[in-house]
C-alpha cells in the first residue's frame, strides 16, 4: 500500500520509520512518504495561507498550492482515496480503518490554521474518492497527529505488518466489544492475584470468562457500543 501525507510539517511523520511500521516500510509492504506543501508554492516566502473571505479569526490555507500538489499526487484513473483529517468529518473507527486497509493508494491532506479553502475539496471530490474523517469530538492543531493515528490503525491491518495475525482477532473493537483484561507472571503481585480461571488450563472456561469480562467492561465503559 502506498500512503502519502501532504503537510507543511513533514517531520511529524518521522515516527513512521520506527517499530512495526518502520519494518513494514523496509519490507516494502508499506510505501510511505511525506510531501511538503510548500514545494508547490512559487513566491519567495513559500506562502500557504491567507485571510478568510467574510472575516473571522485566523488564517486559511490557500487553494493554489493544494491544487498543484493534488494534481501531481492523485492518480489519473481515480484509484486514489483522498483522506482529509478534520474535526468536521465522519468519525473514524475500526470498520473505517479496515475499509481503508484494502486500498492501493491513500493521500492524507493535513491542514493547519483554520482549515483549507473549501474549493479544494469540491474540486478533489470530482477527481477521487474523498473522505473527511475526524478522530473524535475535540480539536487538534492540525491534521498531522490525526493522520498519524489513522495511518497506524490502517497499516497494522495490512497482511504481513503484524507478525501474529491472531492478535488482530481478539483486540478491542474487532468484535464490537472492548478487550477483556490480561495478566502475565507473577501470579501474585502486591497482594493482587491473577484470576484463578486463567491459571486453570481449561480453555473453554477461559474463553467464557474472557467474553463475560469483555461484555461487562463494554457495558460499564462504552454502553453506546452495545446499542
Ligand atoms: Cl482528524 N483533525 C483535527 N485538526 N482535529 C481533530 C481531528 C482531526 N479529530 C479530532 N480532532
Amino acid at each position: 500500500m502506498k500512503i502519502q501525507a501532504v503537510t507543511i510539517f513533514p517531520e511529524f511523520f518521522d515516527v513512521l520509520d520506527i517499530s512495526l511500521l518502520g519494518k513494514a516500510q523496509e519490507q516494502n509492504i508499506l510505501d510511505f512518504s511525506a510531501v511538503n506543501l510548500r514545494d508547490y508554492t512559487h513566491d519567495k516566502h513559500r506562502t500557504v495561507d491567507d485571510s478568510p473571505y467574510g472575516g473571522g479569526a485566523g488564517m486559511l490555507m490557500k487553494a493554489e498550492p493544494w491544487g498543484e500538489a493534488l494534481d501531481e499526487l492523485l492518480a489519473k484513473d481515480g484509484s486514489t482515496v483522498l483522506v482529509v483529517p478534520t474535526p468536521a468529518g465522519e468519525l473514524f473507527n475500526q470498520e473505517l480503518a479496515a475499509e481503508l486497509a484494502t486500498k492501493e493508494h491513500i493521500v492524507f491532506a493535513c491542514g493547519r490554521y483554520e482549515g483549507i479553502d473549501q474549493r479544494v475539496f469540491d474540486w478533489a471530490a470530482t477527481k477521487s474518492e474523498m473522505k473527511m474523517i475526524s478522530l473524535g469530538d475535540y480539536v487538534l492543531n492540525g491534521g498531522e497527529v490525526a493522520a498519524l493515528a489513522m495511518i497506524e490503525a490502517i497499516a497494522r491491518l495490512i497482511p504481513g505488518v503484524i507478525g501474529n495475525a491472531e492478535s488482530l482477532v481478539e483486540e478491542s473493537h474487532s468484535n464490537g466489544l472492548l478487550e477483556y483484561p490480561s495478566y502475565t507472571k507473577p501470579a501474585i503481585w502486591r497482594d493482587l492475584e491473577v484470576p484463578e480461571v486463567l491459571r486453570s488450563g481449561n480453555h473453554a472456561e477461559i474463553a467464557k470468562w474472557r467474553l463475560e469480562q469483555a461484555i461487562e467492561r463494554t457495558k460499564r465503559i462504552r454502553p453506546d457500543l452495545l446499542d
